[in-house]
């Protein structure tokens, strides 16, 4: 059954008619033999032939929301998670490339402290290189002192942060108003989601990655980064090992 998923993914198909449906179920069946190659070949047939937005929202992301709720049903195991996110994020490296030239915008993306779920933010960022993005990833647990620093070194154009609990937010609303003063933040996830408010001048962004990707990439010209500083709060933050 493999090996047949292999020859299947390595015969580049032409055919923009490609099954996501299909790649989704092959994909699921290739994680469950822990099989890398295959994995790899579809996703990269999908992402040539259907392109990143459809290949992560019809393929990426039900696998992983799949494999997700099959570990903790006791279905699959913890190696199931491990492996999925590594040969996703392989995939997605493979076609990063460098984002240049003067239209290209800047984007920061993180996870608030003690938040660990990256992997959903990392997809975004994907469909918002193809937008022709700059993606700079802090990944897990980024302190929010380093957020607005990377912000502000790089001159970024706008900021986005995940994370699935809303405590990940609750603690740090005050640096994130303080950030979006110079930079237009984004905070997304369910975590955002539950917050009762967002801070002044931070947009949730809507669960939906092509609608919210739509939304950051209505982002225009430059951000100042300028005088992102420092949250009180953050001055002692713990960092999860
Ligand atoms: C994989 C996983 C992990 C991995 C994370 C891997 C990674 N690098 O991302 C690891 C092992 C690290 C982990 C750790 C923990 N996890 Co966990 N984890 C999960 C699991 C199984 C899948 C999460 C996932 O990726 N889902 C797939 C995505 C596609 O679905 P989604 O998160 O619902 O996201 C949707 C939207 O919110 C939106 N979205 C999400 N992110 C973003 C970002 C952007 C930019 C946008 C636009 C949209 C968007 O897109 C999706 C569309 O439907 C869930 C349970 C589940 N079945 O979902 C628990 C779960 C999220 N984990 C949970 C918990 C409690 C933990 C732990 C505290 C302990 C534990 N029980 O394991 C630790 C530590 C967490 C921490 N400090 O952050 C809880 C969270 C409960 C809560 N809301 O507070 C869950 C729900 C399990 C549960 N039922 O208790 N976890």
């Amino acid at each position: 059954m493999v090996g047949g998923l292999v020859t299947k993914g390595t015969t580049m198909t032409s055919d923009s008619d490609l099954d996501l449906g299909e790649t989704r179920a092959d994909v699921m069946a290739a994680t469950r033999e822990l099989d890398g190659s295959a994995v790899r070949d579809l996703l990269l047939d999908a992402l040539l032939v259907r392109g990143v937005d459809a290949t992560v929202t019809q393929v990426i992301m039900p696998v992983l929301k799949e494999v997700g709720d099959d570990w903790e049903a006791g279905r699959l195991g913890v190696v199931h998670e491990h492996f999925v996110s590594s040969a996703f994020r392989g995939v997605l490296g493979e076609l990063r490339l460098p984002v240049q030239g003067g239209q290209a915008r800047t984007v920061v993306l993180a996870c608030p402290p003690r938040e660990l779920h990256d992997l959903p933010l990392e997809l975004f960022g994907a469909m918002l290189h193809a937008r022709w993005w700059r993606v700079v990833s802090l990944g897990a647990n980024s302190p929010m002192a380093a957020t607005a620093e990377a912000t502000r070194f790089l001159g970024a154009d706008a900021v986005v942060l995940a994370g699935v609990r809303r405590t990940a937010f609750e603690a740090r609303l005050p640096s994130l108003a303080r950030l979006a003063r110079t930079t237009p933040v984004f905070i997304a996830g369910q975590g955002a989601r539950a917050l009762a408010a967002p801070p002044p001048g931070v947009t949730v962004l809507p669960d939906d990655l092509v609608e919210a990707a739509m939304v950051v990439d209505a982002v225009r010209g430059r951000g100042t980064g300028g005088d992102a500083d420092l949250g009180d709060e953050d001055a002692a933050e713990p960092v999860v090992g």
